[in-house]
């Protein structure tokens, strides 16, 4: 059976924001205050390094069954470490393939920025793709190349036509508290920096999801 996914408060990781703290400390207190996903991302990463780091949020999270791990981009990685699931990018390996080597058995998460890549995602096989990450909302220095933002309408009317095809949403990119409540259309907020860059971590996934209940709209 495929994992649950509660995407409402989506944490992506970030190992130089998170410094000098662990990415799993880091993880250990965002999920206290009401993170409800979390996807490992390094992008500077060896295979080996990210795989440890799998592991270590892993086992940060073994205390709370209910909220999904995803790995970025490294299926392999995702497999060996025992994650729930997958997050692709348009420049990984294509999403059909992706769940071919994940089985049905585990969540796949795909990002989608533009209406034509909305289109090519919600022209897969049903069952291929369970969430998808739109954005960015507003750009961000956490990813410089992932251009100007679609803005909040923009997000929304992409979550839509996700939603309409069975599909759940994150809106992705610049997110913080206060940003938080002009988001709406979607099943969750992600974020980078609002949480791995806090000074408290706990304290900001808890104003962040107070700042939720007008994005998160069913
Ligand atoms: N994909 C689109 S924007 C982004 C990713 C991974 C980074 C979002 O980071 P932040 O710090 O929440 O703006
Ligand atoms: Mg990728």
């Amino acid at each position: 059976m495929r994992p649950a996914l509660d995407p409402a408060l989506y944490l992506v990781t970030d190992t130089e924001l998170s410094r000098p703290r662990a990415v799993a400390d880091i993880v250990r207190a965002a999920v206290a205050g009401g993170v409800t996903a979390v996807q490992v991302r390094d992008k500077t990463a060896s295979r080996r390094e990210l795989y440890a780091l799998t592991l270590a949020v892993r086992e940060a999270l073994a205390a709370t069954p209910g909220v999904a791990l995803f790995v970025n981009d490294a299926v392999d990685v995702a497999l060996l470490a025992g994650a729930d699931g997958v997050h692709i990018g348009q420049d990984d390996l294509p999403p059909a393939e992706v769940r071919a080597l994940l089985g049905p058995d585990r969540l796949l998460g795909l990002s989608a920025g533009s209406a034509a890549e909305m289109a090519a995602t919600l022209a897969l096989p049903a069952g291929t793709v369970d969430v998808v990450g739109i954005g960015p909302v507003w750009s961000t220095p956490t990813k410089p190349d992932a251009g100007t933002g679609l803005g909040p309408e923009g997000v929304a009317a992409l979550s839509g036509q996700a939603r309409a095809a069975g599909l759940r949403t994150v809106a992705i990119g610049g997110i913080d508290a206060a940003r938080a409540a002009s988001v709406s259309g979607v099943d969750g907020i992600c974020v980078v920096s609002a949480i791995c860059a806090a000074p408290d971590p706990e304290a900001a996934a808890r104003e962040l999801r107070s700042a939720l209940a007008t994005a998160v709209t069913p």
